[in-house]
This record gives C-alpha cells, sequence and structure tokens, in this order.
C-alpha cells in the first residue's frame, strides 16, 4: 500500500488517518497534574482503575463503526497498538502507578506537512503514550521516504514541572479568581521544561494557533516556534479555567470560516482580529446537546463542537449534536452523524479520536495579512 505523510490544515481532503482505540483505558492513578474526584461514579480521589469493561466495549463499537465509516468513503484507517496501561511506569525522576490509553492520538500526534511530532505531553501517565503509535511510525518512517518523524524533548515531569499545591488553592478560588488566574495564564505548570500537547494546535497552513492551556506553557509554544521555524506560531488563550485542547474551543472548519465556542471566549482580542482582517467569518457553536460531561470524562460537553473535517464540504458531527449538525447544514456542509458520545470518557469526541495522515493539497498563506507581535 503507498504511504505518504502530509497534511498541513485541518480541512483538506482526508486520505489517511490514526483512529484510537479504547481498549485498556485506566482513570490514571493520581499525580500532579491530575485531578480527579468521582466517587458518583466509584471513583473517589486519590483512587484508579481501568474503566469498566462494558464501556470499554461501547466505546470500541463507536470506534470501530466510525473507522468502517471511513473506510467506505475511501479513506485509510490505522489503528494504534494499545499497551497495559494498568502497569506502573517510571523514569530516573519519578514513578506513577498507572498509563492512560490511547483512544486520541490527536493528542500524542501532530502533523504538519511531512511532518509527525509526537508531543512532549505533559501528565506521567501519558509519557509513554507515543509507544502506542510507534508500529505505525515506523512502518511510515519505512514506507514514505519523505516522512519526517519527530519527537519533541520528552520533559522531565519533576515536581518542578508543577506548581506547588496548585490543587489545594485552586479548589479554594471563587470562579470570578479562577478566570482571573486564566488572564494571567496560571495553570498548573511551571515554565522550567517545554510541555505541550499536540491537540493544542489548530492548523491552517502557515499559521499555527497554539492554545496556551493546563497541558501547554509558554516555554512548549516557545519550542514550537523554534521548531517549526517555516510557520507562524500564535500564542493565544480563551475565557475557561481549566483549558485543554482546541479543538473543542476554536476550530477552522474551512478556508474562510472557523466554529468558536459560545461561552470560552478568546481572550487573545488580536486573534480575531487576525481571522477579520484576512476576511474570515467566525460563527459561534449551537448550543450542546448534553448538559452535563459524559459518566467518567475528563472532557466537557463543548465536543459538540470536536468535528473531524473530511474535506472543505464534509463534516463528521456526533449524531447527537442535531443543533450542531443543522447550523454546520446551513453552513453549507454536508454532514455525516457519527454516534460516539459513549467515547468520551475515554478522551474526547471526532477529532481527538483522530490524528491526520494524509490530506491532498499544499502549503498555503491564508493569512497574508499580519498582525504586528501577534
Ligand atoms: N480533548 C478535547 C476536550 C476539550 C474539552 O473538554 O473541552
Amino acid at each position: 500500500m503507498h504511504t505518504k505523510v502530509c497534511s498541513w490544515n485541518e480541512w483538506d481532503p482526508l486520505r489517511h488517518v490514526i483512529v484510537g482505540r479504547a481498549d485498556g483505558t485506566m482513570v490514571q492513578a493520581p499525580e500532579p497534574a491530575v485531578d480527579r474526584d468521582w466517587p458518583e461514579y466509584g471513583f473517589p480521589r486519590g483512587s484508579w482503575g481501568r474503566l469498566p469493561k462494558e464501556m470499554e466495549d461501547k466505546a470500541n463499537e463507536q470506534l470501530d463503526h466510525f473507522a468502517a465509516l471511513l473506510e467506505r468513503r475511501g479513506i485509510r484507517v490505522d489503528r494504534p497498538t494499545p499497551l497495559d496501561f494498568s502497569r506502573p511506569v517510571e523514569t530516573p525522576d519519578w514513578r506513577q502507578e498507572s498509563m492512560f490509553g490511547c483512544m486520541p492520538p490527536r493528542d500524542v500526534l501532530l502533523t504538519v506537512g511531512h511532518e509527525i511530532l509526537e508531543a512532549t505531553m505533559s501528565y506521567r501517565s501519558r509519557w509513554f503514550e507515543y509507544l502506542a503509535y510507534r508500529p505505525l511510525l515506523e512502518r511510515y518512517f519505512r514506507e514514505d521516504p519523505e516522512f519526517r518523524w519527530e519527537a519533541a524533548p520528552k520533559p522531565r515531569l519533576t515536581e518542578r514541572t508543577y506548581k506547588k499545591d496548585y490543587w489545594k488553592i485552586f479548589h479554594s478560588l471563587s470562579e470570578e479568581e479562577k478566570l482571573e488566574r486564566t488572564r494571567r495564564r496560571d495553570w498548573i505548570l511551571t515554565e522550567v521544561e517545554p510541555c505541550f500537547d499536540a491537540a493544542d494546535v489548530a492548523r491552517c497552513g502557515r499559521d499555527l494557533f497554539v492554545q496556551q492551556s493546563t497541558v501547554t506553557n509558554a516555554a512548549g509554544i516557545d519550542w514550537l516556534r523554534r521548531h517549526f521555524s517555516g510557520h507562524r506560531i500564535h500564542s493565544v488563550i480563551f475565557q475557561e479555567d481549566q483549558p485543554m485542547h482546541i479543538d473543542a474551543t476554536f476550530v477552522p472548519l474551512r478556508p474562510g470560516l472557523a466554529l468558536s465556542n459560545r461561552v470560552r471566549k478568546p481572550l487573545t482580542p488580536e486573534m480575531i482580529e487576525l481571522f477579520r482582517k484576512n476576511g474570515w467569518e467566525i460563527v459561534e457553536c449551537a448550543k450542546p446537546a448534553h448538559d452535563k460531561k459524559a459518566k467518567l470524562s475528563f472532557c466537557s460537553v463543548w465536543l459538540s463542537m470536536n468535528v473531524l473535517v473530511l474535506d472543505p464540504k464534509t463534516v463528521c458531527v456526533e449524531a447527537s449534536e442535531v443543533e450542531q449538525m443543522e447550523q454546520l447544514d446551513r453552513l453549507g456542509f454536508e454532514v455525516i452523524p457519527v454516534p460516539f458520545w459513549d467515547v468520551a470518557a475515554f478522551g474526547g469526541g471526532l477529532h481527538c479520536a483522530t490524528a491526520d495522515v494524509y490530506r491532498e493539497g499544499s502549503l498555503e498563506d491564508y493569512f497574508p495579512r499580519q498582525i504586528p507581535g501577534f
């Protein structure tokens, strides 16, 4: 089978993609960056364990259905090789009692042109997650002589990477105080080393929009800026007290059109100015179908806008998100409903569950008019 790695943006015609698996996903063991407290579902703070088997089976059913749907449309689909995520892992600096899973490849793998970059990640439980993708990356390396396989420097993730007593302080804050911290970009990560998740990057050709968040620090964005020196890297933030991944907050849909979260407003006005100045329309997403997170999910109801664009006229949307589907239909898309809510607890929606390998198209400049300093 001919393999070509290349993808410059979120909308060009998709021809080859990785779809994650739910197998063995964990409510991960406690670690400095993660605060889980789900007593109503059998996981009070401090406990951990594998997500229930019946949930895993339902999630895999929906993932397999999604993979088959993509294949029927002529898109090649590859799947990761799950590890035993229940086992403890360690480096010379720390020991972590469990890993997490390999449902959301988007968090780990960033495809920019001919390159797939393994992100640093910023959770100890996710430090080794790249191993689930290595069989695929090794294969792409053998089969595509133009494939650039890169890995960002693995962070140490010692106590110095995380702010001391962060969660104790966070839980004592009012909503306004939490927001004030967001404005100061003050979350769990320190700046001692670069950290980023790949899902904090939205790709628009020459311009990459990178959300600073609970899992991506300023040093991580600086590392990306130096690494992708032929691109323009824009550091952006949104009104959200625990931001994590840009793809349920700001989603480019096609040249000239982006979907914006109706609650998480951009706190970097330059971003809006840049889009407007270059003739882009930014539409607020529809109201989500769900009013609370899925059981055992750390992801929000805004997975409603975590859509996968197959080409500039076709988009996959979670099947219960009727209002979101209607809105995208009005915007001129063929909308493909995909049942996916049972996957939420395993790390996200349709965009999270995928990583681009190949989209047709070339590197373009969609923002020729820039904002100085942004
Ligand atoms: N990984 C995307 C989830 C983002 C969110 O829960 O809003």
